[in-house]
C-alpha cells in the first residue's frame, strides 16, 4: 500500500486536479473510490463529516481540500514542483481566481449538456450547492454560463500567447492544474458542441494537451476498509505549531471548534490542536478509527468555537 491514500471519484474535477498533481510530483498513491453522492458510510465517520472531495490520507492524518493536499504532495514528491521557487503565492492566486470564477460556471455548462444525470445526485447536491444541477434547468442558461467561462479564459489565452508552455513558464505548476480541471470536466462531459466552444484557441488547446499528458502517476486500488485499517493502526502526530492569530480571534489550543468551508459545505467538529501559517489541525475521534488528525488550509475555511 502506498503512503498516500486518495479518497475520490472519477467524475470529480478537484479529484482530477489532485490525480494530476500525483503524476507531476511522481508520488505513488492508493486510490479509494468513494460514492459520488452521500451517504459515504465508511469515509464520513473517519473525517468528522467533511464532505467535499477529494480527501488525502496518510495513516491517521487526513488532508481536506486540494489546496492543502498540494502542500503535502510538494513535501513528499521527488519530481517537479507544484510551487516553483518564488512563485508559490502567484500559483495559488491564479488557482484561487480561476476556481472561484469558473468552476461552477464550467460545471453548469457541462451538466446542461449531459443525459441521464441520476435524480439522487440532483436532489443531494441542491441543498449543498444551493444550485439546481438538473440539466433541464441548466440547459436554457447555457449561453450565460458559457460567456462567463469564456471571459475568464481570455486571460489564460493572453498569458499563454507569448509561447510559454505552461502558465508560469516552461514547467507545469499548481496554477495549470487549477485552471485545467474545470475545462477537463466540460471536455469530458459537455458534448462536442460545448467542447468546441470552450476550446477557444489553438494556444489553449495545445496547453490543455500538455497538462493532460502529465497523467496520474502510479497508483493501486484500495478498499475503504483497508483505508480504515491504515488509520486505526497509526497514531496521529502531535503538531505543535500555534499562532497568535488564533488568540486574536478568541481561540485556544484544546477548544472544541467547527471548521467550515467559506463557500459551501457543512461544519466539521473537533478539538483544535494546531494553528499554523497555512493550516489548522483538529483532533477527531471515532470508534471506526480511534484518534485521527484533520488538516485544513487556512485559506477558504472559517474556524469558530463550537456551540
Ligand atoms: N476547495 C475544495 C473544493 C472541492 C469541491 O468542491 N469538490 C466537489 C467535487 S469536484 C465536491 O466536493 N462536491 C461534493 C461532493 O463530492 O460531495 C478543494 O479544493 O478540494
Amino acid at each position: 500500500m502506498s503512503q498516500v491514500i486518495l479518497h475520490h471519484y472519477q467524475l470529480s474535477p478537484y479529484s482530477e486536479k489532485t490525480r494530476l498533481a500525483m503524476g507531476l510530483k511522481k508520488v505513488a498513491w492508493s486510490s479509494v473510490d468513494i460514492p459520488i453522492w452521500t451517504p459515504r458510510p465508511k469515509l464520513t465517520p473517519m473525517t468528522g463529516g467533511y464532505r467535499r472531495t477529494p480527501i488525502a490520507q496518510v495513516g491517521a492524518e487526513f488532508y481536506c481540500d486540494s489546496l492543502h493536499i498540494f502542500q503535502l504532495l510538494e513535501q513528499l514528491g521527488g519530481a517537479g514542483r507544484l510551487y516553483p521557487p518564488g512563485q508559490e503565492s502567484l500559483a495559488k492566486a491564479i488557482g484561487w481566481w480561476f476556481e472561484k470564477g469558473s468552476f461552477f460556471n464550467a460545471v453548469s455548462v457541462a451538466m446542461g449538456g449531459m443525459e441521464g444525470v441520476p435524480q439522487e445526485l440532483i436532489d443531494e447536491r441542491l441543498p449543498l450547492f444551493g444550485v439546481n444541477i438538473d440539466p433541464e434547468v441548466l440547459r436554457p442558461e447555457r449561453a450565460k454560463y458559457l460567456q462567463r467561462v469564456d471571459a475568464h479564459l481570455q486571460w489564460i489565452d493572453d498569458l499563454l500567447s507569448d509561447g510559454r508552455n505552461f502558465l508560469l513558464g516552461a514547467e507545469p505548476s499548481a496554477a495549470d492544474l487549477s485552471v485545467y480541471h474545470p475545462l477537463w470536466f466540460v471536455r469530458q462531459n459537455g458534448g462536442d458542441e460545448v467542447n468546441e466552444l470552450v476550446n477557444r484557441s489553438t494556444v489553449i488547446d495545445a496547453w490543455y494537451g500538455r497538462v493532460a499528458a502529465i497523467g496520474h502517476g502510479d497508483f493501486t486500488e484500495l478498499t475503504a476498509d483497508q483505508a480504515i485499517d491504515a488509520a486505526r493502526e497509526s497514531d496521529p502526530s502531535e503538531p505543535v505549531e500555534w499562532s497568535r492569530e488564533a488568540e486574536n480571534v478568541g481561540l485556544h489550543r484544546g477548544d472544541k471548534v467547527t471548521v467550515t468551508p467559506d463557500d459551501y459545505g457543512n461544519p466539521v467538529y473537533g478539538t483544535l490542536i494546531a494553528w499554523a501559517e497555512n493550516r489548522v489541525v483538529l483532533r477527531h475521534e471515532d470508534p471506526s478509527v480511534g484518534k485521527v488528525n484533520l488538516h485544513f488550509p487556512r485559506v477558504g475555511f472559517d474556524v469558530a468555537l463550537a456551540a
